[in-house]
């Protein structure tokens, strides 16, 4: 821990120090406490906590985030247009902030802890990657000079869907006498106001949790919520324990105040148990004798068991997700601090998804958006496709809905998912970069075709995936048609690329939908051919006939991509070839990024992109592209993208990997995998990018291993950046567990679990099995 003379060395000791299983504070900076309490969330996939300080919100100086948030709990807000037209959306539903529960503060002679008050002596909290503990240790010394250590350890359960937990230790340093801890919840805090950036928070018209009781017990709290709009029930209860001197105990507003007599190096510690519930999982009536029983095991199980058990999920976690890059401790921290947060905000359990900040802030609301399927699913499916599996059980859950959706859009049969949601409601306001990026169909079906080619689990295909890919391919002969040449167009969408807007035969676009129309058409007759009835139960259900998959054959094979011929590379629509080219050289570099300084149309009327878009096609659909195509397409891109969207970069690392740009890959990458970290898009203090840091994962594995996996088979192409000495990840395919290790003079490749697995490196057909579990290759 630092000593009392370092506290005041703010700018070098605020920074997070470079480390590959920590993330440290060794003082505590209020400039950079916002920032840090999105890099310091706890999460379990449903429950995330900011790093805030365990005595609640800081009264002094600098912006702060009171958040505590569950995946997919909401209520909603009619969305007002003072002009309206058919079919815009019409009901925002937001992430509520929560009662903060994980409240507790030390107070001697009525003088609370704060880190506005008395003098903060030394500081040191550090976020372990292993153990999943957010420990922090703080000296500190009141106005009147008592001196105490305050030691407190959080974490949220991993394996307890329901509860977090803190120990909070306090020790007296140059006194002996009575210490206070009160502990109680938090119920007076709200959403974020979203101002003028959309990308922040929710535009609110009042506070959304209403209280319907509390029972304050002799060391437990009840606390039962209702959402406004809504309707579901909240519980939030938490049960303290003292330990480590006598404690007397009394209760105080929404907690308890808990008091010792401690003698000077002696420590009084309290646990405080945690658990949230809502009707979102179960019935109104339900939730708070749930809350209740599982903090009755947590208290029954202890801190140390908790910590014990939490530390267990991660070993296993990280021994099939780990990604090992030598000779870079900065980007090691920076990868595995991205792995860590993907499987702290990721739901799974089939209601929930992953929001783009997941579950460390506000921005965007906790919506969840096409940035699960193309960047976050394959770094689950690859390492634990359990997960994978319940991300698509989501998007089955939601097809009730993207039918109502797709009829509210004149489609008269199939299901269209909306851009921005949380239980399916289509919630993008601004439909020229929402609802019309249907390209989200073809996302969603992307993804079941790779789920089915890592697992082939075609019993998934059967009970639900089929149904998802066929419903939504009905989608593009909805919207699409022939034009006098006989070509498939599709008018009037937006691509990935979100500085373009209402175009038409956008080339990711079409592009997707072939892939998609293509697969729905296989998937059918192989569903007919192997499973006879379950073709007729789905043909039954959805009304499928023979005619329909005949159009999305012959819409595939007519499809038009647009190419132009003179430059030798693929359109990104029909006119954006024909736009005005972004006067970059006379942008002034605070102009970016572009969204905040210009109106949408006078960014779309130009040549200039936000993000990835045919390049992004040039990776998904990789084996359709020839070399050459991707390299024109790759340098001019280029010259035309700000990378204002953090979901950009990393696609260009690997795209500029597999044609041999290897400095460009590796300062794209560098780009993608401390985003957060870094800040570098200056707005994580509303939460981390979820894309981004899968978008690290997949530079790794897609990039610098040049991994495949479509119906040509599982391949890789290793290089290794000139920075590195070598780096080592694993991918479970076919229920194979495959390590692949590259270094200067080659890769290795071992089979760690499974019976046999093939691939390709380079072009060279391998097969590993039980005889032959390992090879070395060399690099081409
Ligand atoms: O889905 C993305 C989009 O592609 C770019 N803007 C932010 C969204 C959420 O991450």
């Amino acid at each position: 821990m630092n000593d009392i003379d370092n506290t005041n060395d703010i700018d070098n000791n605020g920074a997070i120090a470079a480390e590959p299983w920590r993330i440290r504070e060794a003082a505590f900076d209020p400039a950079r406490a916002f920032l840090h309490e999105t890099l310091f969330t706890l999460g379990n996939g449903y429950i995330g906590m900011r790093g805030t300080p365990d005595e609640g919100t800081r009264e002094g100086g600098g912006q702060t985030l009171e958040g505590t948030y569950l995946n997919g709990f909401y209520d909603t807000e009619a969305i007002r247009y003072p002009e309206n037209a058919y079919g815009l959306a019409r009901v925002n539903e937001f992430m509520l902030n929560v009662p903060n529960a994980k409240r507790v503060a030390a107070v001697v002679d009525g003088e609370r802890f704060s880190l506005d008050g008395g003098r903060v002596l030394a500081w040191e909290r550090t976020l372990d990657l292993k153990t999943g503990l957010l420990v922090r240790t703080v000296e500190w010394e009141t106005a009147t000079g008592k001196r105490l250590r305050i030691a407190s350890r959080r974490l949220v359960c991993c394996a307890r869907k329901h509860v977090a937990a803190i120990e909070y230790a306090v020790t007296p340093l140059n006194f002996s006498g009575p210490v206070r801890i009160d502990a109680d919840i938090d119920a007076a805090v709200t959403n974020l106001q979203a101002g003028d950036d959309p990308r922040v928070g929710s535009a609110l018209t009042g506070p959304s949790l209403i209280e319907t009781r509390r029972d304050v017990g002799a060391h437990d709290v009840l606390l039962l919520q209702r959402t406004r709009h809504s309707g579901f029930a909240l519980a939030t209860a938490t049960a303290s324990v003292p330990s480590g001197a006598a404690a007397r105990v009394a209760p105080a507003g929404l907690g308890h105040v808990f008091e010792a007599d401690v003698a000077q190096g002696a420590t009084f510690t309290l646990h405080k148990y945690v658990a949230y519930a809502s009707s979102r999982d179960m019935a109104i009536d339900a939730v708070g004798p749930h809350a209740r029983a599982e903090l009755a095991q947590a208290r029954a199980a202890g801190f140390e068991a908790l910590a014990r058990e939490q530390a267990g999920y991660l070993a296993r976690f990280w021994t099939d997700a780990d990604v090992s890059i030598a000779g870079d401790d900065a980007l090691q921290q920076g990868v595995r601090f991205n792995q860590f947060h993907l499987l702290q905000s990721v739901g799974r359990d089939g209601k929930t998804n992953i929001a783009a900040k997941g579950v460390t802030g506000e921005g965007y609301e906790g919506h969840y958006f096409w940035d699960t399927e193309i960047y976050v699913f394959p770094f689950f499916l690859f390492s634990r496709p359990e997960i994978a599996r319940a991300l698509l059980q989501y998007r089955y859950n939601g097809l009730p809905k993207a039918r109502e959706r797709a009829r509210q859009m004149a489609h008269a049969k199939g299901a269209l998912y909306p851009w921005r949601t949380i239980a399916g409601e289509e919630c993008s306001a601004y439909f020229p970069a929402g609802t019309a990026q249907y390209h989200i169909n073809a996302d969603v079906a992307y993804s079941i075709r790779l789920y089915l080619l890592a697992t082939g689990d075609f019993d998934f295909m059967a009970a639900q995936g089929a149904e998802i890919v066929l419903e939504t391919a009905r989608i593009w002969t909805g919207i699409g048609g022939y034009d006098r040449k006989g070509r498939f167009c599709i008018n009037e969408v937006t691509g990935p690329d979100e500085y373009t807007a209402l175009v038409n035969n956008n080339y990711y676009t079409n592009a997707m939908a072939r892939m998609h129309m293509t697969f729905a058409a296989d998937v059918a007759e192989r569903l007919r051919a192997e499973r006879p009835d379950d073709y007729a139960r789905v043909a039954h259900a959805i009304g499928l006939s023979d005619d329909e998959i005949r159009a999305w054959r012959a819409a595939s094979a007519a499809m038009f991509l647009p190419y132009d011929d003179d430059l030798g590379i693929h359109e990104q629509d029909d006119s954006f070839l024909s736009k005005k080219p972004w006067d970059f050289a006379n942008t002034p570099q605070e102009n970016y990024p572009l969204l905040l300084n210009y109106h949408p149309l006078v960014i779309y009327r130009h040549q200039v992109c936000k993000q990835a878009d045919v390049v992004l096609a040039l990776l998904l659909l990789s084996n359709q592209f020839s070399e050459g195509d991707k390299r024109r397409d790759f340098d001019f891109y280029e010259g035309v993208t700000t990378h204002d969207s953090s979901l950009s970069s990393c696609i260009f690392s690997i795209v500029a990997s597999e044609i041999g740009y290897r400095d460009k890959a590796y300062a794209y990458f560098m780009e993608t995998a401390r985003l957060d970290l870094d800040n570098t898009h200056a707005n994580t203090q509303y939460g981390v990018h979820t894309a981004a840091m899968a978008g690290t994962w997949l530079g790794v594995a897609y990039g610098f291993a040049g991994m495949r996996l479509d119906d040509a088979g599982l391949r890789f192409a290793p290089t290794l950046p000139d920075q590195w000495t070598g780096y080592r990840f694993n991918v479970q395919v076919r229920g194979a567990l495959l390590e692949v290790a590259v270094d200067g003079a080659g890769t290795g490749y071992r089979l760690l679990r499974g019976e046999r697995l093939a691939f390709a490196h380079g072009g060279t057909p391998i097969a590993l099995d039980a005889q032959r579990a390992h090879i070395r290759m060399e690099n081409k």
